[in-house]
């Protein structure tokens, strides 16, 4: 097995059992949801892959070894240490030689769960074109990796606290395979639809399964992202979240707050302007995520 990578007990065993495996980022736990809740929710999400008859494998790098598949204290590490880094691709071969320990991202997780032989990978909602991107030029890596690693990604779209035509112009450009799952509209992460169009859409895990078989066949290097929406019934309110995020994005140019800082203080300010259901409305579509990551995972393996 791979020299870079430790894998954790239970998912050494299910690569060898040929067990369905799917990928959960650590970011969103570490930097992405307040703590102690972050905890609860990174196990909660593990259980949610096992129910589904597959197995989890958290990843992060701790103590500057690339853990694919994360034991309680391991998991635990990563939601309570004050200085996890926030690790990108391009930052784990620092973080590995200074022996450090960080959350990865998307784009950090999909390069490791690829090299690790998962095929699929379920998170929140990627990272894209941030507003205002000409002048930042802040364009999340996530993009561009996806463009380049052959995984399959659940994700309710991109954060709502994008550019969302933006993101969707740029994954078109990047190659990017995108299909709605159940929806003709491209998700808005807090809000079931972001009213931007899909022309492609799928119903079922099996669906999905076909779509990664025909992109296997056509030696394809680029990801599937499978946009699918939180349940209309969980969403934020839209009215809400318009106004809390125009709020947060003001607060955002006033304090400078940019480059890495910048999504997980969006992320911390909607939840306050929101007075909480925006972290609801995050938790209930990264768990529809991950149950749909898991179903796909199955339905791709037999
Ligand atoms: N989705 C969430 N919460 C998060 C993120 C995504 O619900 O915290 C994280 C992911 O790890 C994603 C990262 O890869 O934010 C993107 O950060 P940036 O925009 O700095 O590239
Ligand atoms: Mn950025």
């Amino acid at each position: 097995m791979d020299q870079v990578i430790e894998y954790g007990d239970e998912v050494r065993a299910a690569l060898s059992a040929s067990v369905p495996i799917v990928a959960l980022e650590s970011t969103i736990i570490s930097h992405g949801l307040p703590r102690p809740r972050n905890a609860v929710v990174a196990r909660e999400l593990e259980a949610i892959v096992r129910a589904e008859g597959a197995c989890p494998a958290t990843v992060a790098v701790l103590d500057g070894v690339a853990r694919v598949g994360l034991d309680a204290v391991e998991l635990e590490r990563v939601a309570s240490e004050p200085h996890m880094h926030k690790l990108g691709r391009r930052e784990l071969p620092l973080a590995i030689a200074a022996k450090a320990s960080g959350a990865t991202t998307v784009s950090a997780t999909a390069t490791l769960a690829h090299r690790a032989g998962i095929a699929v990978f379920s998170t929140g909602g990627l990272g894209g074109v941030h507003r205002g991107f000409v002048e930042s030029f802040d364009e999340s890596a996530d993009l561009l990796v996806l463009a380049e690693t052959p995984i399959t990604v659940v994700a309710a779209g991109v954060k709502s606290i994008l550019d969302i035509p933006a993101t969707l112009e740029r994954l078109e450009t990047l190659n990017v395979t995108v299909v709605g799952y159940a929806t003709t509209t491209f998700p808005g992460f807090y809000l079931h639809s972001s009213n931007c169009p899909l022309s492609w859409s799928l119903e079922s895990p099996d669906e999905v399964a076909a779509v990664i078989a025909a992109r296997g066949a056509l030696g394809l290097h680029s990801a599937l992202l499978v946009a699918n929406p939180v349940p209309l019934t969980e969403q934020l309110d839209p009215a809400l979240h318009d106004k809390a995020l125009e709020e947060a994005l003001e607060g955002a140019r006033r304090e400078g707050v940019r480059g890495q800082q910048l999504t997980p203080y969006l992320l911390a300010k909607l939840v306050e302007a929101t007075g909480g259901a925006a972290l609801e409305a995050n938790l209930a579509a990264v768990r529809n995520n991950v149950r749909l990551g898991a179903r796909i995972a199955v339905a791709a393996a037999r």
